[in-house]
């Protein structure tokens, strides 16, 4: 636990600092009133709660308020947490990696939220789960992110399937034909976030799931978004289109080390209430051992301050 503390979950209380500041100064006057109630809305709108989200977990905190008989500003804040808590809690969950020989990951997201590096991350993750991995360069759009890929690759003594001017349904459907001839566990399909105007991102992505589940009966088994935490309320919108599009099984979200006010996780655990979507991995860095699993109860006291 200590060398952790001094490692990721520093990097994450970091990244999350200017949310907690605001929430732990909410917190620091001797009463509860409503005046506390209206800094803390302004607090949690600035986290990128959104407005629905805003006002439930300040619903449920006046309930909690009057249930238990709360009388101090930090008994409130921890009430916060634990509310935090358990709408975030439904989101954490494991990639079950034993259901299938080789388990398909397909991995998309926009441009530059962190899909090529959560791969090489994930790959190093899997390796220390003694699992054997290969790559697939699916984003054939860009030539770096090829590159990109293969020094990840490289890096953890992972192979990289590729082609120089790949079709990226070809691309993943010889990777997933690879994979099954090796035996090897896991197969991840790195995707192209951006493509040559004529083609539609969305069409592409349906493209290249279908072909895996050409190569593969049952397959990809998880169809996971990566998601920039700095971009807000704009990730709502992210999920919806990704999910209508190729059906998602479970987000990573990035960039939580950096500018990212953290409260958007909060927004999308609400959203999905009725089907949860889990959130696998968080990326709290760009070195290799900077993917980590999500952990609500964490999550929440980094955000809130009260651990
Ligand atoms: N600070 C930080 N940077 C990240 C993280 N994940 C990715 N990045 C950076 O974000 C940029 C885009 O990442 P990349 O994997 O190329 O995105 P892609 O276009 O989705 O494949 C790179 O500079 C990465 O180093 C993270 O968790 N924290
Ligand atoms: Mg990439």
């Amino acid at each position: 636990m200590s060398t952790e503390k001094g490692g990721w979950l520093a990097r994450l209380k970091k990244g999350l600092e200017r949310t907690r500041v605001n929430i732990v100064g909410v917190f620091s006057g001797g009463v509860i009133d409503d005046a506390l109630f209206d800094d803390l809305e302004v607090a949690l709108l600035g986290a990128d709660c959104g407005a629905a989200t805003t006002s439930e977990l300040l619903a449920a905190l006046r309930d909690r308020i009057k249930l238990k008989g709360l009388k101090t500003p930090a008994e409130v804040r921890d009430a916060l947490r634990d509310e935090l808590t358990k709408l975030l809690a439904p989101c954490e969950a494991r990639i079950d990696l034993e259901r299938a020989r080789p388990l398909v990951m397909m991995v998309a997201g926009v441009n530059g939220a962190g899909k090529t590096t959560s791969i090489g991350k994930l790959a190093h993750w899997l390796a220390d789960q003694h699992k054997t991995v290969l790559l697939a360069a699916g984003d054939t759009f860009r030539a770096a992110a090829r590159e990109q890929l293969a020094i990840w690759g490289e890096r953890n003594g992972v192979e990289v399937i590729a082609q120089k001017s790949g079709d990226p349904a070809a691309v993943v459907f010889d990777a997933v034909a690879a994979a099954r001839a090796r035996g090897i566990d896991v197969l991840i399909a790195d995707t192209a976030g951006r493509l040559p105007t004529q083609l539609h991102l969305m069409d592409e992505l349906k493209r290249v799931k279908r072909s895996i589940g050409k190569a593969m009966d049952g397959a990809p088994h998880e169809v996971i978004l990566v998601l920039d935490g700095t971009n807000g309320q704009n990730a709502l919108a992210q999920v919806r289109a990704f999910d209508d599009a190729v059906g998602l099984t479970g987000l990573i979200i990035t960039k939580l080390d950096g500018t990212a006010k953290g409260g958007v996780l909060a927004a999308i655990a609400r959203e999905r209430r009725g089907r949860p979507l889990p959130i696998y991995f968080i990326g709290v860095g760009e070195k290799l051992d900077d993917l980590q699993p999500f952990v609500a109860e964490r999550f929440a006291a980094a955000l809130v301050g009260a651990d």
